[in-house]
């Protein structure tokens, strides 16, 4: 017999600037959990399905095809669209929990606040997108500018990190202020000091989630 923290799969959202430690703390995640027996997908975004893989090297590799914010919206959300619904709740209905590195706030912030889409217009967009799901747990995981473009100098920046300091202070100041301002439905994770305090802090926020037994 399955054990009942298996009947029902969680969603977790692991989103935030670049640096923040996402998909680091996302694979420690999944290792904490599965010593629990709990079975984890870990998925990105844009990417998870070979549609959202292949929008991903569109929108974030080839830099030399122009696109608009508003064409890099529909691009994300496209692939949120096909990620959902060829993955996600497939793995939920299954009992699976589902780790995201990113979700419908990176929409928000990259493309809507930083990008200079309406930010209603992105909601409406991602409410089309997703059929109204939302994770049972979005974390935003948040560092100062500073501390996440030390943290991934070891690597090329993409087309969103090519935007220049001021896109990149928007992201920064936008995750931290939407997060602040509604946090029943984020949930603001300090994400500076060393990893092993980092994943610490985000346990503390998952534990009782694997307790939780729906159903029962
Ligand atoms: N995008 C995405 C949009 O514009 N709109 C959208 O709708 C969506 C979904 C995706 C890009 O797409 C954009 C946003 C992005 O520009 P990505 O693949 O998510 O990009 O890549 P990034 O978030 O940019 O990936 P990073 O690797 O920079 O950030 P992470 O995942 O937050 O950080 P992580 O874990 O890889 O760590 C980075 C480095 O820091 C070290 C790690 O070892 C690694 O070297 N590190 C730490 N060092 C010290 N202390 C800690 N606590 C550390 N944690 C990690």
């Amino acid at each position: 017999m399955k054990p009942k923290h298996l009947k029902r799969g969680r969603f977790i959202v692991l989103d935030g600037p670049d640096g923040a430690g996402k998909t680091t703390q996302t694979h420690l995640l999944a290792q904490e959990l599965d010593k629990l027996g709990i079975r984890t997908l870990m998925l990105r975004e844009p990417g998870g399905t070979p549609a959202g893989e292949a929008i991903r090297a569109l929108v974030l590799e080839h830099r030399k095809i122009a696109l608009e914010p508003l064409a890099e919206a529909f691009l994300f959300q496209a692939a949120r669209a096909q990620l959902v619904r060829e993955v996600i709740v497939p793995a939920l209905e299954k009992g699976e929990w589902v780790l995201c590195d990113r979700f419908s706030l990176s929409t928000l912030v990259y493309q809507g606040y930083a990008g200079g889409i309406d930010h209603h217009e992105i909601e409406a967009l991602t409410q089309f997108a997703t059929g109204g799901l939302s994770p049972d747990l979005y974390i935003v995981l948040w560092v100062p500018l500073k501390v996440g473009i030390e943290r991934r100098n070891h690597r090329q920046a993409d087309r969103m990190e090519s935007k220049g300091g001021e896109f990149l202070k928007d992201v920064s100041n936008s995750f931290q202020k939407e997060a602040s301002l509604h946090p029943k439905k984020y949930t603001l994770i300090d994400g500076s000091g060393g990893v092993e305090e980092v994943r610490e802090r985000i346990w503390q926020k998952i534990e009782p989630l694997t307790l939780d037994t729906p159903g029962a």
